[in-house]
């Protein structure tokens, strides 16, 4: 892949995101560690709330250029404005050397994360509140156990069966990646949304890893791990613990013992 297109410009990039959580926008973190670029993090600061609600804020109309957003996490860049994770990954990619400018596999890889992130995102933060996000967890636990155990059982394991599928594939290529024999970012969706699944059930994905379906999935979580610039901010400050977030841990929500 080209070098980092952001080593060569010199507008600063803008992660707007809640504090406390890692949350989707943790996938952008990756992405900007991953390739060693500079940007602005504001879930890191003074005014992380406010700055993240202003935006959400129904009087706010965007501006000249910008539509308004609806949800974090937000990326600003020059006079650009954009939300919706996928799409925010789908502009660093090029920018960051972690993924293609053009061609058909921008849309392979495109589909990739989509599908990653309906699994090991939405459908993870679905266990804890299938009812109403807006609604407390502890108003719609009943309801958390029945889609708990489903996703547990179905749907988890169909994710796995689908990324250890990518990986068989001859589009995988050698290497070990998911796509196109090389490292790209939904490598790095792949890691932080298996990490955050594992935070919330670990009983349960390391049954799945022992049964030894998913051996290159897991392989390839490991092989993100190690990368020198993850491994290094994974062990820093800067990485956020996860705590009442997408990816949450409830025990009740886990397999029996
Ligand atoms: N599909 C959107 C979902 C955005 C989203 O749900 N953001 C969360 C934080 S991770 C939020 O704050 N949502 C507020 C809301 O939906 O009202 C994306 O991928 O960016």
């Amino acid at each position: 892949m080209a070098e980092p297109e952001a080593k060569r410009v010199k507008t600063e990039y803008e992660l707007i995101y809640w504090p406390g959580i890692p949350g989707r926008g943790e996938v952008v973190r990756l992405l900007f560690e991953d390739a060693g670029v500079a940007y602005i993090d504001t879930a890191k600061g003074d005014n992380a709330v406010p700055t993240t609600l202003s935006y959400m804020d129904a009087s706010n109309l965007g501006d000249e250029k910008n539509p308004p957003v609806f949800a974090p996490p937000v990326l600003k860049h020059g006079e650009l404005v954009i939300n919706q994770l996928s799409n925010i990954l789908l502009y660093l990619a090029p920018k960051l050397g972690l993924g293609p400018a053009s061609g058909d596999g921008v849309y392979h890889l495109n589909s990739i994360a989509l599908t990653i992130l309906d699994g090991l995102c939405v459908e993870v933060h679905d266990t804890h509140h299938p009812i109403a996000t807006h609604k407390y967890y502890e108003d719609q636990k009943e309801e958390a156990k029945l889609r708990a155990e489903a996703f547990r059982e179905e749907r988890l394991p169909k994710y796995l069966t689908y990324v250890q599928r990518l990986l068989d594939a001859k589009t995988s290529g050698e290497g070990g990646w998911l796509y196109g024999g090389e490292l790209t970012y939904v490598d790095l969706v792949l890691f932080q949304c298996l990490d955050g699944t594992k935070f919330a059930f670990p009983k349960t994905v390391e049954k799945l890893k022992k049964s030894g379906k998913y051996d290159d999935v897991f392989k390839l979580y490991d092989a993100v791990k190690e990368r020198p610039n993850i491994k290094a901010y994974l062990e820093s400050d800067k990485r956020i613990d996860y705590s009442d977030g997408i990816w949450r841990h409830y025990p009740e929500l886990e397999e029996d013992e």
